[in-house]
């Protein structure tokens, strides 16, 4: 617990040693160092005593795998797991501070690019808040995510130097340092009878951890996120250049240099880049040597590994742990193929995010091989086993059936094929997802393997989205529930339905969200300098920009609404804001140019006096953890649009499920399961159903021309793509998206997201929430119907379940917990 008197003089001491001041000469960005200082002070005990009480309970651990950990501040987070919110902000009142302005000094740790990299952050949360041994294991990228600027409506790219200043909540753990090797060629050595495989004239570098503390909620719990850094071994020397090695040291300096630079932007598109599973490689063979280490700090017999140590595959970008387990286990540890592979494949499991086929990760077997010549022979054992075990299976179609299950196919490695035949459990994060695992994806596996096949409903952590993000809403169900048990127990949230008929209640609940709105217009005029009304309809789309996701239908949308407005005097409609966020990956293209076109859009639209503002159009810059949570508050309308069966889960849309806004969106992903709690009558759902869009997918698609032929109102909106409406200094600008829509494009199809065959229906559904938002009464018995729903999607209950399923590990007790 924080003792304000002593936490006063600990960040006053912090200044003075730090920089030599006073506290009432200190910059906020100053006091932002001495208060994490401080607060680090405080966790480090905690830290330590939990890592104590792992070894001495001889805890089963889970290594959470994954390239991405998209964490976002830890101050705010750090203090509110404390239990310590008001506390401190009382005592930077006193030093004359406010809280918020000093966390917003914090950088924004974005190691991740948008879901999977989120949902990490979440589960490390929950892991620590329900007691569980775990480590998250990543890259310590020094350039994360990029930072988005707007310029002329364009989206440019700046990096991110997260760490220029020092973080202060890391630590370098020199201590646990590994090598890890690339390149080179085997050796096979005769000893003894037995084979030796030798790895020789390769490249190497130092893996370097940097912990991070992750909290739990005010249990004394502190986990850690273990992120490995990369420096070169030899630093030049006379003596290396004499003995001709230069070439090679300068070659190491620079692989160290560049191996954990920068995050790949690209979120669900697969580029096939060496550097990447040079990545990969680096960060999965110095996490699992350490792991074996700890394991055998404890245990003299490896074959126990199991029992004490599971590894989560987070999708297949950390795949590679199965060759390098195996590697490590026969080559390292001395065991046989049979108890090697019993030992791995008790240990991992893996969670597949997407059945999108661009991200689906197929190395090139020449560049696997070259990089790691000795993890590709093992992965060549595993395939050759696995294709007997086929061809033993379906004697009658195993070459058809090796064409689509062989890890090695076609020049390829298929990574996610490697996972699913290896590991123990295969999940999907919804169970629409699932599903489709299951039916249609990976349907010759799980006719193969269907006990490894399980569904686990992603989740996220109230800590961070409803009480760090919006402290009136939390405030407001403490008081109304006569207990803040939903901080830990998210179902406890049912006990507000009892307000639903409560006028004053719903009152109440539609003022803080008012409240939440002009926050968010303040921000938006500090950022975007745009005026909003904070009466108008808050409709929200942020998530990664990607052409599945259809930001490209809500603006089409707007495009139309606007037209109506203009052209018909009797129509009427209830003044709306239309807010986005969005990062296109750098190199994509279309995603691009609907960044554009959303601005563009915004620009008429905005500075049309004629419409009386009935219309905004915002684009924030930027969309990144520390604003999306307080735009998540400040929404009325969540848009979760994506083509049905193309969004495996969906995070975003439970954010903002908790903070009281109604979905407008189709039968995919976790809408599904969202609606099934709030009910029909609580959503707004459109447009083709997964089936029907698969049915099509099967059958060579549907004519888009049809539509545009027939249907005047989106033949205007499509012309206004190429006429210059929106462009009128170059009326190609849009001339890609509008023949995306129309022509068959490297496709075989057309309008291959069924954009224009679900708008008539995802504008009947906007009709909808107009009619619902205009009735006061119905609008807030709705919005508190979400929130009060909200429970099963919490990140505790999905941790839950994967402990239940697949981890079952075993609660830490922890002697002095809270
Ligand atoms: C191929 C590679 C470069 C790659 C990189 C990032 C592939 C995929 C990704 C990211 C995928 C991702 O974020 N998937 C999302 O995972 C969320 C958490 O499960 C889901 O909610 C969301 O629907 C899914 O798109």
């Amino acid at each position: 617990m924080i003792n304000a008197k002593e936490l006063k003089k600990a960040i006053e001491d912090n200044v003075k040693v730090l920089y030599r001041k006073t506290i009432d000469e200190a910059s906020k960005e100053q006091v932002f160092y001495a208060l994490s200082y401080a607060i680090k002070d405080t966790i480090i005990d905690e830290w330590i005593n939990t890592h104590k009480a792992y070894d001495k309970q001889d805890a089963k651990i889970l290594y959470y795998l994954s390239m991405e950990f998209l964490i976002g501040r830890a101050l705010g987070n750090n203090i509110i797991n404390l239990g310590a919110r008001k506390e401190v902000a009382q005592v930077l009142n006193e030093l004359g501070f406010d809280l918020t302005d000093i966390e917003d000094q914090e950088s924004d740790p974005a190691l991740g690019n948008g879901g999977l990299g989120r949902l990490a952050a979440c589960f490390l949360d929950s892991l620590a808040t329900l007691n569980y041994p775990a480590y998250g294991c990543g890259i310590r990228y020094h350039y994360g995510m990029f930072k988005q600027k707007i310029e002329n409506g364009y989206q440019k790219e700046v990096p991110d130097d997260w760490i220029k200043n020092g973080y202060p909540f890391e630590i370098k753990r020199s201590e646990y340092s590994y090598i890890v090797k690339f390149g080179g060629n085997v050796r096979v050595e005769n000893v003894n009878g037995k084979e030796k495989f030798i790895q020789e004239n390769y490249g190497s570098v130092k893996a370097i951890p940097y912990d991070m503390p992750v909290l739990g909620y005010e249990n004394g719990m502190v986990n850690s996120l273990r992120i490995w850094d990369a420096e070169a071994i030899t630093n030049f020397s006379l003596e290396q250049f004499d003995k001709g090695d230069y070439q090679k040291a300068l070659e190491q300096e620079n692989l160290a240099k560049t191996l954990v630079e920068v995050l790949y932007p690209n979120d669900n598109h697969y580029a096939g880049k060496e550097l990447r599973l040079k990545q990969q490689y680096f960060f999965i063979s110095a996490s699992l040597q350490r792991a074996i280490d700890k394991f055998k700090s404890h245990h003299s017999d490896i074959h126990m590994l199991p029992q004490k140590v599971v590894f989560q595959l987070n999708d297949t970008h950390p795949t590679v742990a199965i060759p390098e387990l195996m590697r490590l286990l026969l080559d390292e540890e001395g065991l046989n193929w049979d108890e090697a592979w019993n030992i791995t494949s008790r240990c991992m499991a893996y969670t597949n995010h997407t059945i999108m086929s661009e991200a689906l990760e197929k190395w090139p077997i020449d560049l696997f091989k070259s990089l790691l010549p000795r993890v590709y022979q093992i992965v060549e054992e595993i395939n050759k086993r696995f294709v007997m075990q086929i061809r033993d299976r379906y004697p009658n179609n195993a070459a058809e059936k090796e064409k689509k299950m062989a890890i090695l196919y076609d020049g390829q490695v298929r990574m996610a094929y490697m996972a699913i035949v290896t590991g123990f459990s295969v999940n999907g994060v919804a169970k629409l997802h699932t599903e489709i695992l299951k039916h249609q994806e990976l349907k010759d596996f799980y006719e193969m393997m269907p006990e490894k096949f399980n569904n686990k409903t992603n989740g996220i952590t109230q800590r961070r989205f409803l009480l760090h993000a919006n402290p009136l809403l939390s405030d407001w169900i403490t008081k109304k529930l006569g207990s803040d048990k939903f901080i830990t127990d998210l179902p406890q949230l049912s006990g507000l339905k009892q307000y639903l008929n409560d006028d004053k209640s719903l009152e109440e609940f539609m003022e803080i969200k008012y409240q939440n709105k002009l926050r968010l217009v303040k921000y938006i005029k500090e950022h975007n300098g745009i005026d909003v009304n904070p009466d108008s309809i808050f409709d929200v789309q942020v998530k990664r920009l990607h052409e599945y996701k259809r930001q490209l239908l809500n603006i089409l949308h707007v495009m139309y609404l606007y037209n109506k407005l203009k052209n018909n005097d009797g129509f009427n409609m209830y003044p709306r804001t239309f807010i986005f966020g969005a990062k296109a990956a750098a190199g994509y293209r279309r995603a691009k140019q609907t960044i554009k076109l959303i601005n563009s859009v915004a620009d008429v639209i905005n500075n049309d006096r004629s419409i009386n503002g009935k219309i905004k159009v915002v684009f924030i810059e930027d969309y990144k953890v520390s604003n999306a949570e307080i735009i998540f508050a400040a929404a009325d309308v969540s848009e979760q649009i994506s083509t049905a069966s193309k969004e495996a889960s969906g995070t975003g849309n439970m954010k903002f499920m908790l903070n009281g806004a109604p979905t407008i969106g189709t039968m995919d992903g976790a809408n599904v399961e969202i609606v099934e709690e709030v009910g029909q009558d609580n959503a707004f759902i459109f447009g083709l159903s997964s089936d029907e869009v698969i049915e099509y997918e099967n059958n060579g698609g549907y004519d888009p021309m049809v539509i545009f032929n027939s249907d005047s109102e989106i033949r205007t909106v499509l012309m206004q793509l190429v006429n210059g409406f929106y462009s009128p200094n170059n009326t190609e600008e849009f001339r890609e998206i509008y023949d995306s829509l129309l022509k068959k494009q490297g496709h075989d199809r057309a309008d291959v997201y069924f954009i224009l065959k679900d708008f008539r229906s995802y504008a009947k559904a906007h009709e909808e929430v107009e009619k619902a938002y205009r009735d006061r009464r119905r609008w807030g018995e709705m919005a508190l119907t979400q929130t009060a729903c909200a429970g099963k999607f919490s990140s505790d209950r999905t941790i839950e379940e994967y402990v239940r399923d697949i981890w079952h590990l075993t609660k830490l007790r922890l002697d002095n917990a809270k």
